[in-house]
């Protein structure tokens, strides 16, 4: 789906964009079991990529548990779209490509894509942050995120939370202690500007890479995980080396 202007003009007042319903209902079901599957172990990356498993980081208050299940000590699961085709063809989907593709131009790269999984109880926070803070490598900075919604994404459960209109300048950032080695601290914004961005499994936000953004711990019954994949224009000029192993392919 191409966005209109009215949509262009909402995403770069606030940096970023809800878009309902981006999945079918059909193609929610085929993801989220599939998501299952990497977070059960019961699928593993495609032969040749030299893994064992997808890369998993581990929620470390519950990492090890012999009673909590696999699926809920999963923090982030990183790069599916380079380990496994189901996942190439998400982050390729032409329902997504068409949206950044409204946004960035007609020449995008695929960066990779990273799974949030906050599990119900012991899902952690993620901090406020801008992500390209991890991403200075490459100017201008001007990349674009697609957050699916695998479950219902609510308050209760940890929804992500924007800073609307953030996106204009890249904020120093902190070095911090724990899972999320980098980021902003309350102080360093004005975080009563605090947006709350609940979506319906199946839905999607669409965010600009300077705009500020956290999620809260998950002390709810129910989980919550969103599959983020991420697209740069394909003229970006990359200012420093950035040694990622799989690559930027050009999919548009
Ligand atoms: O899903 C979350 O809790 C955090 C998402 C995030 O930080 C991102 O999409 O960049």
């Amino acid at each position: 789906m191409r966005l209109s202007a009215e949509q262009v003009r909402q995403f770069d007042e606030n940096g970023y964009l809800f878009v309902p319903d981006l999945l079918t209902p059909q193609q929610l079901e085929a993801l989220k079991q599939m998501v299952d599957a990497v977070l059960d172990g019961t699928i593993v990356p495609e032969p040749g990529k030299g893994l064992d498993d997808f890369e998993l980081q581990y929620e470390p208050a519950v990492i090890g548990s012999a009673v909590i299940p696999r699926r809920d000590q999963i923090r982030v699961a990183f790069h599916l779209c380079h380990s496994h085709p189901f996942f190439w063809d998400h982050a390729t989907r032409p329902e997504i490509v068409d949206v950044v593709e409204s946004l960035l131009g007609e020449h995008v790269k695929l960066y990779t894509d990273q799974m949030f999984v906050k599990p119900a109880h012991h899902g952690s926070e993620v901090p406020f942050h801008q992500d390209h803070a991890y991403w200075t490598q490459v100017e201008p900075y001007r990349m674009i995120s697609c957050w699916v919604a695998l479950d219902d994404a609510t308050v209760e459960n940890g929804c992500v939370r924007m800073l609307p209109g953030t996106h204009k300048q890249l904020l120093p950032h902190r070095e911090f202690a724990g899972n999320q080695r980098y980021g902003l601290l309350e102080e360093d914004v004005d975080a009563s500007r605090e947006i709350a961005v609940e979506i319906k499994a199946g839905s999607a936000m669409f965010h600009h890479s300077l705009t500020v953004h956290r999620s809260f711990p998950n002390h709810s019954d129910q989980g919550r995980r969103g599959l983020v994949t991420i697209y740069m224009p394909a003229d970006t000029t990359f200012v420093k080396p950035w040694s990622f192993k799989y690559g930027f392919q050009t999919i548009r």
